[in-house]
């Protein structure tokens, strides 16, 4: 149903209906839209707090972005109505509302902007959407040509579901002097200090056109009438809309073209749609943008904004599939991460330090001052919080204030990738101030965040768990105080090693001995106390009950401890060989590998609420891409490629067409899951929840760059290691290193048995590159074992 075109560039959905929930997303600093390929749209702006200017028509809860949103008739979106003016006959753009299958479809989604084509009844229409670089508007443009080799009589009406903005204050009209309908609300509030905080708010929603309609209608039930969506009264009912307004009504934003085309004849329009607070912010909008030229300087500065993601790699390998997104579409992902910080304003400190581990590969400046910003909230105790405020007069919200134990253990994790990136070495020099005034340096916090989680562990020597770890719904294990968590010992384990490596570079002997030596306790510990016979346990309850193990029905084996039993090096070589072969047994699925299995099907009152999400969704079994990345990029720190590969290459979907179906999901951006309990649920198994936020994407780029193709920072060097799964004769690689450009050619050989690299035609000891110079260009040969 889809292919990428452009060298990769661009995906094109050819079927309206194939994967209805199949979508893509843009973003700039300031806003996030994300479409699907009918025509439903989510928008959010930040004000400082995400915010909406279409609304769903009943009244929204908040909160944050959820996975498999449902869509419905009138969930927001943005249409055109066709109508032929001489038989009445009536289809939309792009599918929705009306639902008429076209003749042909073409959902064209790029870095920058979604275009749809749309052939229909001898017309063919080009509805497109770019965003600005940082402005919080939608620039729409409408291009209809009569391919019908007759003369014809049409009307085109732009439809903008408004939605429900206020239960206090809303309305809509045409104002001829802004050029375009208004639709004006109070946010609503009962708390008055609210008042001072909304009172600037952008409460207005505004459609702007370039061209004046014949009509409109921004009343949504007149436009509406008894004929519902698929069939307004307001267009079959009558030749012009009635330009009619809402008060205290629902408001829409509906204008009406009426057209006498030529054969061949095309006709081209521009909408803005956009937040606005009043009159000169809607005429400043039209100035900006409904000028001469101002879509096309809008598109080529957001343009430029997104080229400084492009990434440090290109690849060239026998997936051509798979290379199309790893060149364009995941660095692109990461670089949102990191970029706008899930457009939230307090994120989870572990999502907020993976995101800029991500951020280290494509604009590591922006990471730095991520790690700085992060670490100045550090608390006194040497904990982390559980988010990071971004801006000020932030709160911790939702997830924020449930206390989680685990945020130390991404400073080591997510510091040592971007040291290996950047050898920016100077970071762990830098004072960082917190809001207690209290001054100390990068590698000093982080000295203090390695002795927290040393001090938060049980007389066993295991992590307390509180109400959750990186699992966020896992909330009910230690509640009371007791319950441990395996997964964070090791995390533990793995955090303090990357640590005491840190130390030890930088002469600081004694810590770094420290340091490994609580490493080495925490595996013992899990060693000692979680060790099932054929994997590692999650965790002890507060009443002592291990979890994640043989004995339960449910749950009875993660995924996350095995992993990150690999990376702290607690799992021996004989353990190392049972769990993989466990997790293979029990969790690889023919859409990746699963977090727990069996899933859960009721409340377990010791573990939480995570057994209460319906069975192989989100953290309840599903694939769930993030653990299942940590599980790749561990079974290439212990040399498994074939696996790691597999585990990889399966959170991309397609090009095979039923696997695209079955997953609904478009290979532009990696979900944050897809759908688990294969065994119980094989119908809904594989589909993907359509959320972009993900920790997934820094951990995917991460083992391309260092594992897949084994281009490693490793002190003032670069370690030239590749792991390719064994079916690859071979690939191409261009990586952007520390200011240099490898050109990197690696290839099956028979008869070498151990990798060979030669760089610039000199052999080099171990595949270490030593020294890297910036600005030189090196070419590098691997001979790989065939
Ligand atoms: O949120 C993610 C978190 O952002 O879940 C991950 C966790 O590591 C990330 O930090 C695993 O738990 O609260 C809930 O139940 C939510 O389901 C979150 O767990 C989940 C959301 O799906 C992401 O938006």
């Amino acid at each position: 149903p889809c292919a990428f075109v452009d060298g990769g560039r661009r995906l094109v959905l050819h079927d309206p209906v194939a994967m209805p929930n199949a979508s893509t997303f843009l973003w700039n600093r300031r806003m996030l839209l994300q479409l699907n390929c009918r025509g439903y749209a989510t928008a959010q702006f930040m004000q400082p707090e995400p915010a909406r200017y279409a609304h769903a028509p009943v009244l929204e809860a908040r909160t944050f972005m959820q996975p498999e949103q449902p869509y419905y008739a009138h969930h927001p979106g943005r249409f055109c109505y066709v109508k032929d003016e001489e038989d009445g006959a009536l289809f939309s753009v792009p599918y929705a509302p009306v639902q008429r299958r076209p003749d042909t479809f073409a959902f064209a989604v790029g870095a920058g902007d979604a275009a749809w084509t749309v052939a229909c009844a001898g017309l063919e229409l080009e509805w497109r959407v770019v965003l600005p670089a940082d402005d919080v508007a939608e620039l729409w443009t409408l291009r209809v040509r009569n391919r019908s080799g007759r003369g014809r009589r049409i009307s085109l009406y732009p439809y903008f579901p408004v939605g429900y903005m206020s239960w206090m204050n809303q309305a809509g009209e045409y104002r001829a002097d802004l050029g375009g309908i208004v639709c004006s609300s109070v946010t609503p509030y009962q708390k008055v200090e609210d008042y001072f905080r909304q009172r600037d708010f952008l409460d207005r929603t505004v459609l702007l056109h370039d061209r004046a309609p014949d009509a409109w209608e921004a009343n949504q039930v007149a436009f509406e009438g008894q004929g519902g969506l698929h069939a307004p009264d307001a267009i079959l009912g009558r030749d012009t809309l009635a330009r009619g307004d809402a008060r205290y009504e629902l408001p829409a934003a509906v204008l009406q073209y009426r057209l006498a085309l030529a054969d061949g004849q095309e006709e081209a329009f521009a909408f803005v749609f956009a937040p606005a607070r009043d009159d000169a912010q809607v005429r400043a909008l039209r100035a900006r943008h409904l000028g001469p030229g101002g879509f096309a300087a809008a598109e080529a500065a957001h343009a430029a904004h997104l080229e400084q993601g492009r990434g440090c790699l290109h690849q060239d390998t026998p997936e051509a599939w798979f290379d199309a997104f790893a060149n364009h579409w995941l660095p692109r992902q990461v670089h949102y991460h990191g970029d706008v910080n899930r457009l939230t304003t307090d994120p989870q400190t572990r999502n907020y330090l993976q995101d800029h581990m991500g951020m280290a590969y494509v604009r590591p400046e922006v990471a730095r001052a991520a790690f700085l910003h992060a670490l100045a909230q550090q608390k006194p105790e040497g904990a982390m919080p559980d988010g990071i405020l971004l801006v000020e007069g932030a709160e911790l919200k939702y997830i924020n204030q449930v206390p989680h134990t685990d945020h130390c253990v991404w400073l080591p994790v997510c510091l040592s990738a971007y040291l290996d990136e950047t050898g920016d070495t100077a970071l762990l020099d830098e004072p960082v101030t917190d809001r207690e005034g209290y001054t100390a340096t990068v590698a000093a916090r982080v000295g203090r965040a390695m002795d927290w989680l040393l001090q938060a562990r049980d007389p066993r020597g295991l992590s307390y768990i509180a109400q959750g770890d990186w699992c966020d719904p896992m909330n009910m294990v230690g509640w009371k105080g007791r319950g441990v968590s395996g997964w964070l010992s090791l995390a533990s384990a793995w955090a303090l090693r990357l640590w005491a490596q840190v130390c030890e570079r930088r002469g600081e002997a004694a810590q770094a001995a420290r340091f490994a030596r609580g490493a080495e306790e925490f595996n013992a510990a899990v060693n000692a106390h979680l060790w099932d016979g054929d994997w590692y346990g999650r965790g002890i309850t507060d009443d002592g009950a291990a979890f994640g193990v043989r004995a339960d029905a449910e749950g009875r084996i993660y995924l996350n401890p095995q992993s990150w039993a690999l990376l702290s090096g607690a799992a021996d070589a004989e353990r190392r060989a049972r769990l993989v072969a466990a997790v293979e047994r029990h969790l690889v699925s023919p859409y990746g590998v699963a977090m727990l299995d069996p899933p859960y099907t009721g409340m377990r009152e010791d573990v939480g609420r995570l057994t209460q999400k319906f069975p192989g969704s989100a953290e309840n079994g599903s694939v769930y891409n993030h653990a299942a990345a940590f599980w790749a990029y561990a079974l290439y720190r212990v040399g498994e490629a074939d696996r790691a590969w597999r585990v990889l290459r399966a959170m991309l979907p397609g090009p095979d067409p039923e696997d695209l179906v079955q997953r609904g999901q478009l290979p532009v951006f990696v979900p944050n899951y897809y759908r688990g309990a294969w065994r119980l649920y094989p119908r809904t198994a594989g589909r993907s929840s359509q959320l972009f936020n993900t920790g997934t994407a820094a951990w995917l780029y991460r083992c391309l760059v260092e594992e897949l193709f084994g281009l490693r920072g490793e002190g003032a060097g670069l370690r030239i290691a590749p792991q390719l799964p064994s079916h690859w004769p071979g690939a191409r690689v261009r990586r952007r290193f520390r200011g240099a450009g490898f050109e990197v050619w690696m290839e099956r050989v028979a008869g070498v048995d151990a990798a060979r690299v030669t760089v610039d035609g000199r052999s080099l000891e171990a595949g270490l590159l030593p020294r890297v110079e910036p600005g030189r260009h090196y070419t590098v040969h691997v001979e790989l074992p065939a």
